[in-house]
């Protein structure tokens, strides 16, 4: 018999997680209540009937009395703050509360390599997953990135390389990765958190758990970062030579990515070698060195997969020249800093920045000296516009057009004729699409469509 098969479990909230727990843990044979606070629709009914007959117990458009009641162990959905109130009340009644990331990291005992930051954090998955897949491992990345864990441990990875955001991380109370990276960290999520501090010390739960042979990989260039003491063994990563080479540490020399570690220096592959631009993928870079040589990964391996990762989408990722104007698509920075290490990635070139959305409300400063070096034109839409053109003004930069639409800030870019179009919102895509996926594939649909019409096919 399962040791599920006593079990009440509540899942909150019918997303992607919530459908994956579900579905594991009845097929573990333990006995689980779905709860989703939203109104029933089309996608919601299938995934529900779908459930239905797999035995759960479901409840739709809000979360009952009896989710308080019903269960041993509460799965929640990271979106669901620790503020919301069902949260607040479970907590009262003495719950226990959790993620799908520590349901699968106490399931099952295939190593985890987790990943967290404030930016970068998916590309650097990717890119240790690709590196680890590379040596004919099976190493998917999962988590935040969009694969949910419990997805993929039945099939019996080698490693798991989970993208761990600050709201899962939050909801892990015993998680131990193998080893654990933290790349970076500026104010974000500060809605969800309430404070900083909590944003931090959620971050800080990666590395909590972990023995003394584990491994900590930590950017010695952060000023908050560099400053932490885990118990793991510290790998650190610098693009900036910020500690001696005597320690597991990864680091540029020159035009070269190297790391050293069990006294052993090594020497991979030239900054010009990855086809990830800019140099905040060196970071990335780096810190997926750190990671996959603590596995022993053979330096040749490590290269290897470093020169032949290509970006993820909507990473600033290309699209194509449209009349002799190349074409970028970095739909997935949502924050200020995002779009800042996007506008320095084009060095020598002043850029046709695409920007605004949802105002999440952050500091502007640093954005607008950005722009100032780095940017021709700013083109801007969203609810954000009125905020971002007037503080881009207040800075000195005057180079500003508003649009309705992407289409209007493609069109208008073309007549500018001016260097590179880069579409790096530094907001929130929620005012005008779904998510930030579709803004970026609509924002190529558009860019392609300019591109027949400049060069009709015959
Ligand atoms: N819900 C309730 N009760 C509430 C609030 C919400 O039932 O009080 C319901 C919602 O109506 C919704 C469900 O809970 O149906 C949503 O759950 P969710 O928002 O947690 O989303 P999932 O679909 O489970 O996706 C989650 C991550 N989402 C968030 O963290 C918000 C996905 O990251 C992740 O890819 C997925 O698990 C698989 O692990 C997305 C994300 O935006 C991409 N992450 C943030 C980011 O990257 O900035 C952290
Ligand atoms: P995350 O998963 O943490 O959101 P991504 O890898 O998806 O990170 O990258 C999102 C955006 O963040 C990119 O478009 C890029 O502009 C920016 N970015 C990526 N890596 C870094 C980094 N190491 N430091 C700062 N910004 C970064």
């Amino acid at each position: 018999m399962s040791s599920w098969s006593n079990k009440k479990v509540l899942i909150l909230g019918m997303g992607m997680s919530g459908l994956s727990a579900a579905k594991y843990l009845l097929s573990q044979g333990a006995s689980v209540l779905v709860s989703e606070s939203k109104a029933e629709d089309t996608k919601l009914k299938e995934e529900k009937e779908e459930l239905l007959k797999l035995g759960a117990k479901v409840e739709i458009g809000g979360h009952s009395q009896e989710t308080l009641k019903f269960p041993d162990l509460i799965i929640v959905s990271p979106g669901i703050p620790p503020s919301a109130k069902i949260i607040q009340d479970l907590v009262l009644a003495g719950k226990e509360i959790i993620c799908d990331i520590e349901l699968a990291y106490r399931e099952s005992n295939v190593p985890i390599i987790a990943i967290t930051g404030t930016n970068g954090k998916s590309t650097t998955c990717a890119l240790i997953s690709h590196i680890l897949t590379g040596c004919q491992l099976k190493a998917p990345a999962c988590g935040n990135i969009g694969l949910p864990v419990l997805n993929v441990i039945k099939d019996k990875p080698d490693y798991l390389v989970v993208e761990a955001s600050s709201y899962q991380l939050y909801y892990c109370n015993t998680l131990a990765p193998q080893v654990a990276v933290w790349l970076n960290l500026t104010p974000d999520h500060i809605e969800w958190h309430g404070n900083l501090d909590h944003y931090i010390e959620c971050k800080k739960k990666s590395f909590k758990h972990q023995s003394q042979n584990q491994f900590a990989v930590l950017n010695a260039d952060d000023p908050i970062i560099s400053k932490f003491t885990p118990n793991a063994i510290k790998f650190s990563f610098s693009r900036q030579n910020s500690f001696t080479k005597n320690a597991p540490s990864a680091y540029i020399e020159g035009e070269y990515l190297c790391y050293s570690f069990n006294s052993q220096s090594h020497k991979l592959c030239k900054k010009s070698d990855l086809q990830i631009i800019g140099e905040h993928n060196l970071e990335n870079a780096l810190a997926a060195i750190a990671a996959t040589a603590t596995l022993n990964i053979a330096p040749e391996s490590i290269a290897k997969g470093l020169k032949t990762f290509t970006s993820l989408e909507h990473r600033l990722e290309y699209v194509d020249t449209v009349d002799g104007i190349k074409f970028f698509n970095d739909s997935k920075a949502t924050n200020p800093e995002s779009t800042i290490k996007a506008l320095e990635a084009f060095k020598n070139e002043k850029v046709v920045l695409i920007a605004g959305g949802r105002d999440k409300g952050t500091s502007l400063n640093d954005l607008s000296a950005s722009i100032n070096k780095h940017a021709a034109f700013v083109i801007l839409l969203g609810e954000a516009k009125e905020r971002f053109a007037s503080t881009f003004k207040a800075a000195g930069f005057h180079n500003l057009h508003m649009v309705e639409n992407l289409d209007s800030a493609i069109k208008l870019a073309l007549e500018l004729k001016e260097g590179p179009v880069l579409l790096s919102p530094a907001c929130a895509s929620f005012d005008m699409f779904q998510n930030f996926e579709e803004r970026g594939r609509v924002f190529k649909n558009l860019v392609r469509k300019r591109l027949q019409q400049v060069a009709p096919s015959h």
